[in-house]
């Protein structure tokens, strides 16, 4: 009789948006901070950055973030939108956090 194999399901529910996204400026350097998520099955955080409010966002991290932390060293000059999603082990990526506006130095 052949062994019944056990398909495990794929969760698809995404974590939580991240909240409380705030940075300071520290020399050229944008240091970004955010809440913690806490569902169990979170694997990190993506960190995006746009020219423009609300649209054009590229992902900075090549890597995820696995701390609710994270440091766009030199930051090039101009204006910096940033947004943070939260992503769990299953690869479902939970929607953009709110909005920060920082400015890059000359
Ligand atoms: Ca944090």
């Amino acid at each position: 009789m052949p062994r019944l194999r056990h398909l495990r399901h794929r969760e698809a529910t995404p974590p939580a948006v991240p909240t409380g996204l705030s940075g300071n400026q520290n020399n050229n350097d944008h240091v970004l901070n955010w809440d913690d998520n806490t569902e169990p099955d979170l694997a990190g955080y993506n960190v995006y950055d746009s020219e423009t409010s609300g649209s054009g966002y590229v992902k900075l991290n090549t890597s995820l973030v696995t701390s609710s932390n994270y440091t766009n060293v030199d930051a090039a000059p101009g204006n910096h939108y940033y947004v943070v999603t939260a992503v769990d082990t299953s690869n479902n990526e939970s929607g953009y956090s709110n909005e920060l506006h920082m400015q890059g130095q000359n």
